[in-house]
């Protein structure tokens, strides 16, 4: 019996229960029949989760490439693996063969291996959502370089910070990149950040916008010529199960970012398998993820999870919003996408608009739809599911983390009932837990507490680049020998997880706990209102009040403040109770969110509070100016 694939109910439940009771046996299949290794393993898993020191299959050797590229050329050479589809949609699309990108990457990695990038060096790439950043990653990954991809959408501070955490010798971007109406200097960036980064010895250019940018000699090249003459097949470095394979960098609550590193053999494992569950990937589907390949869903689940598994994979370069609003719906009829991955946000953004711009489509080669960033509140998820799924394609409410590697809980289409805002049922492999303030772990179902996962699976970050102690710190010590996701969730009377949100994110009002996320969801259900954000400030009787910052739909505007105030306390009143009442109410144009779409209540917090002295780091913020329109309506 096979356990990569997961049919129905009664098997996952099998699946689940041998994963729990013999987790080296199950994954030691997997991992044995599943991927092409030079030499397996000695040991399935090695752990201590005091120190947080995590081995998986102790001593193989592998290149993840070779089971992304090379094993399927024989099978699938002329099969497409990556579409390319541009920002401009008058702009043809591209379609990459497997055969294509085995010449590519052996080009790029013939060329980095020339340059003098060794196995074990950092490499920087700062691209915009082109092939070549696809090329640039693979390529990284064959000669046994590290790869940071750091999002082109960070500006130059961001970047040098990284970099020189890395202690990077080369840089990898290009002359510039397109985004709906905009184009993007990330040369000029690049050439900014690089005035602060001692390390950085060269850097390899992209041509894409032909925009005017200055070379710096002796640093910058074109990568193309060298390309042209590099040859188009390349012998992969032998890594270890353990090697690096990826840094990639989240905020933390405060200070310095932290660079999660990811190794080899785990994460292949891990991201092949939950892609192949997830999204039911068959032979002649088309598959969609709009994240960004900078951030962790775009590296598992544009990159390396569908390469792994032999899909064809769309690279999307723009945004939902241009030329219109109706731009995903019309890529997904257009490459007859099966399985599509997004975000609320996303969602949001385009439910906000009149629903016509999705309903003149057709959405019939759509079978699976995913959801993934941020808890999906019942509106989103519904629009979703009637508007883009038209009622027939299941919803995977996905949660995990870029320290997860891969997907954690979440329904397995066809396979677990979903359940609006639920994320459902972990995945095989995966132990969560819910604990109590003592640090106790909750028994039983209908109980809330603080997400922890009490068994090591092999998708799971391994450190925090050069800071192992604040890696213990920050995951492992605020539940000993537990991993702590930050994040809280209850386990209704079935046992599915919902993720109630950030577990900062609770605020005692008079002594009840409550959740900003379901508060935020009755809000959303008045027809008025397109989005909102809820903190706790101090309050002299409650301990705690709660500020609500709004967001109305255009036709919203015009309807009287205190009326709508009260009719929003009322949808409150009746949703979740009168406690969780809102004691102010500010009308806003818009909310501070981080490029990855989540927005940032710490500064809500602090506005909330009328504590307008530090903002703290506000480098990851897509829209940093709403800052000063929010905290000027407040004053
Ligand atoms: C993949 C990714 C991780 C945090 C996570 C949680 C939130 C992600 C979610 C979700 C509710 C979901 N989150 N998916 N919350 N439901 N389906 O987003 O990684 O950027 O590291 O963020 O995002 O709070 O802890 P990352």
């Amino acid at each position: 019996m096979s356990y990569y694939k997961i049919d129905d109910l009664e098997q996952y439940f099998k699946h689940y229960k041998k994963s729990v009771r013999e987790p080296r046996k199950f994954w030691d299949k997997i991992a044995d029949e599943n991927f092409t290794w030079y030499q397996k393993w000695d040991k399935v898993v090695e752990f201590d989760m005091q120190t947080a020191d995590v081995k998986w299959f102790l001593n193989a050797k592998v290149n993840i490439t070779k089971n992304c590229i090379d094993r399927h050329l024989a099978k699938r050479g002329e099969k497409t693996a990556i579409i390319f589809e541009p920002n401009n949609p008058k702009e043809e699309a591209r379609h990459i063969t497997y055969n294509e990108l085995y010449e590519q990457v052996s080009k790029w990695a013939n060329v980095l291996r020339e340059q003098g990038v060794k196995k074990g060096d950092r490499v920087c790439i700062y691209l915009p959502m082109i092939p070549e950043l696809a090329f640039a990653v693979l390529a990284c990954a064959r000669i046994g370089a590290v790869h940071s991809v750091i999002f082109a959408g960070f500006s130059a501070s961001a970047v040098s910070t990284r970099v020189n955490d890395l202690e990077s010798k080369v840089i990898i971007t290009a002359d510039g990149g397109y985004r709906g109406s905009k184009s993007i200097d990330l040369k000029g960036i690049i050439d900014e950040a690089l005035e602060k980064t001692p390390s950085v010895e060269k850097v390899f250019v992209v041509k894409r916008t032909n925009s005017e940018i200055t070379m710096k000699p002796g640093r910058d090249q074109w990568i193309q010529p060298l390309l042209d003459d590099a040859l188009n097949n390349n012998v992969a470095e032998i890594m270890d199960a353990e090697d690096p394979l990826f840094i990639l960098y989240t905020s933390g609550s405060t200070g310095k970012p932290k660079g999660m590193l990811h190794t080899t053999a785990g994460y292949m494992v891990y991201s092949a398998y939950t892609f192949k569950n997830i999204f039911q990937y068959e032979e002649n589907d088309v598959y969609w993820c709009t994240a960004d390949i900078g951030w962790i869903t775009g590296h598992s689940y544009i990159l390396y999870g569908p390469l792994l598994n032999g899909a064809t994979t769309v690279i999307f370069e723009g945004v939902p919003s241009y030329p219109d609003f109706g731009r995903f719906w019309e890529v997904i009829d257009k490459h007859k996408v099966s399985q599509f991955y997004t975000s609320p946000t996303a969602i949001r953004s385009l439910a906000k608009e009149n629903s016509e711009w999705v309903d003149k489509y057709k959405l019939t080669s759509l079978k699976v739809l995913a959801s993934v960033g941020e808890p999906i509140n019942e509106e989103a998820w519904h629009w979703y599911n009637d508007h883009v799924g038209k009622k027939k394609a299941p919803i995977a409410d996905t949660w995990w983390q870029t320290e997860t590697g891969g997907i954690m809980i979440s329904p397995i289409p066809f396979v677990t009932p979903t359940k609006p805002t639920y994320a459902t049922l972990p995945l095989p492999g995966v132990q969560p837990v819910l604990m109590d303030e003592k640090r106790n772990e909750i028994e039983g179902n209908q109980v809330v507490g603080s997400l922890c996962i009490k068994f090591p699976w092999p998708g799971m970050a391994r450190t925090i680049w050069g800071d192992h102690q604040r890696f213990v710190d920050t995951y492992f010590s605020t539940f000993p020998g537990k991993y702590f996701t930050g994040d809280g969730a209850l386990r209704d009377e079935v046992g599915y997880y919902r993720i109630t949100g950030r577990v900062d994110d609770v605020v005692i009002v008079s002594g009840h706990n409550l959740g900003t996320a379901p508060i935020e969801d009755a809000i959303n259900e008045h027809p008025a209102v397109a989005e909102s954000a809820i903190v706790g400030f101090p309050h002299a009787v409650k301990g705690n009040a709660l500020y609500g910052f709004i967001i109305l739909k255009e036709f919203g505007e015009t309807r009287d403040r205190d009326n709508l105030s009260n009719e929003i306390n009322q949808f409150i009143s009746s949703h979740i109770g009168p406690i969780a009442k809102l004691d102010k109410i500010q009308f806003v144009s818009g909310l501070p969110k981080t490029r990855s779409g989540k927005i940032m209540r710490r500064i809500l917090r602090k506005i909330a509070e009328g504590d307008f002295s530090n903002f703290g780091d506000t480098s990851t913020l897509l829209n940093p100016e709403i800052v000063d329109e929010i905290k000027n309506g407040k004053l």
